[in-house]
């Protein structure tokens, strides 16, 4: 019955992330897989998100709304846009709970597939893999704008902004608005705010995937420009909680679409609904107690922002120590990018070869674009990467 069913090779990050497990070296380093870690290389439970868990105890399980938790969904609005923005205080945004940051981007595909249909979809070049796979299952043919300069390892704006100018009047456009997967570099307010008029000068849909809210500079910062953008032109926000909250395996996010008005807003969440209903009907209920608890209370919110600024600080640290570390072995190897570069990734300029030589000879484990996860970093391990790195940017 099923003989003709490809073989499916598999995530390749994931992938790597098993072989990294079963590497019997113990002095391999695991710079691989989107986690974040703390300095024992363990995955942190927040305080905050345990004493929320507590808070919640164990009670009847009822089905969730389709658009989830109420507390979740007035939390993760006042997260992203803040509580006296005039999208929210007008009433005009339309939140769901979603399965992650992925079933955000993956709803936000399906809603734009039926309402509207047939346009382009532009995504970073590179981006996360998933943006390709899941507007493509939702129908729609995608394309990619210029993001990454390789010569000097920033964005390549004035390759961007061409081609968000050069594409067809109300395409859709992705845009990871801080903390860009795989790169590491975002746009500077002065970008943010010439592609927020290209973008809204052409009618482009803008869909916002924020993974790593936090991890740039703050929480407020780093929704600046969807916050801005929001007060310009309606738009959609998935956001995803697995990596600020360290709650990859509860799939908690968010799709948020900013409307013209209330009444559209409340057809546009009956949509939301309706492609949910479709999908998974409803969302997780432990998930949805969990970030709305901590959300909803001041003193486990006021807890979970300085776990954040935890994770966020010591991610910058070993950036530096990287960079000193290495600029101690050799000044003959540019570290800047690691500075420069933020949130969980940096793309390092490796190929594929010297990733390979770096994971086979040395246990060090990047991704073979070159993407480095700098919450894989920690004190013991950072004189033996910038070794490796060294040897391997001279040989
Ligand atoms: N979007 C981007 C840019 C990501 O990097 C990730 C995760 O790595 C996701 C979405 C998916 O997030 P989640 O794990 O919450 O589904
Ligand atoms: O970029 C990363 O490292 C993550 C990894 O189902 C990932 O996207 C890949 C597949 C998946 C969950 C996470």
């Amino acid at each position: 019955l099923f003989g003709q069913v490809e073989a499916f090779a598999g995530d390749p990050i994931l992938s790597l992330n098993d072989s990294f497990k079963t590497d019997p070296r113990p002095e391999k380093v695991n710079l691989s897989i989107g986690v974040y870690t703390d300095e024992q290389g363990r995955l942190p439970v927040l305080g905050s998100v345990r004493a929320a868990y507590e808070r919640i105890g164990f009670a009847e399980r009822p089905y969730l709304p389709m658009e989830g938790h109420a507390a979740y969904r007035e939390g993760v609005q006042k997260l992203i846009f803040g509580a006296a923005h005039p999208a929210l205080t007008e009433k005009r945004i339309a939140t769901i709970q979603t399965l992650g940051g992925t079933g955000a981007v993956g709803i936000a595909a399906d809603f734009l597939a039926k309402h509207c249909p047939g346009r382009t979809v532009l995504v970073s070049d590179p981006t996360w893999d998933n943006h390709h796979g899941l507007f493509q299952r939702a129908g729609f043919k995608t394309a990619t704008y210029p993001y990454w300069n390789r010569a000097n390892r920033s964005v390549d704006f004035d390759g961007m902004v061409k081609a968000l100018e050069a594409a067809e009047a109300g395409s859709i456009v992705v845009i990871q608005p801080v903390c860009h997967n795989p790169t590491g570099v975002d746009l500077d307010e002065r970008q943010q705010a010439t592609v927020t008029d290209v973008l809204v000068a052409k009618g482009h849909i803008v869909v916002f995937d924020m993974a790593y809210q936090g991890f740039g500079a703050s929480l407020d910062d780093d929704a600046a420009f969807v916050r801005r953008y929001a007060e310009r032109a309606s738009c959609l926000v998935a956001n995803s909680f697995s990596k600020n909250f360290s709650l990859y395996g509860e799939r908690c996010g968010g799709l948020s679409v900013v409307c013209r008005d209330h009444d559209e807003a409340e057809r546009v969440l009956g949509q939301l609904k309706l492609a949910v209903r479709r999908s998974y009907s409803s969302p997780p209920m432990t998930a949805g107690l969990l970030v709305a608890t901590v959300l909803g209370n001041d003193d486990l919110r006021a807890q979970w922002i300085r776990e954040v600024g935890t994770m966020r600080t010591r991610m910058d640290s070993m950036r530096k120590r990287l960079a000193d570390e290495i600029r101690s072995l050799s000044n003959e190897v540019d570290v800047g990018f690691l500075t420069n570069q933020r949130g969980m990734f940096s793309y390092t300029g490796l190929d594929e070869q010297q990733v390979t030589t770096l994971r086979e000879r040395d246990g060090v484990y990047l991704v073979g674009s070159g993407r480095m996860c700098v919450a894989g970093l920690n004190e013991a391990n950072v004189p033996k990467v910038a070794k490796s790195f060294v040897e391997v940017s001279q040989a």
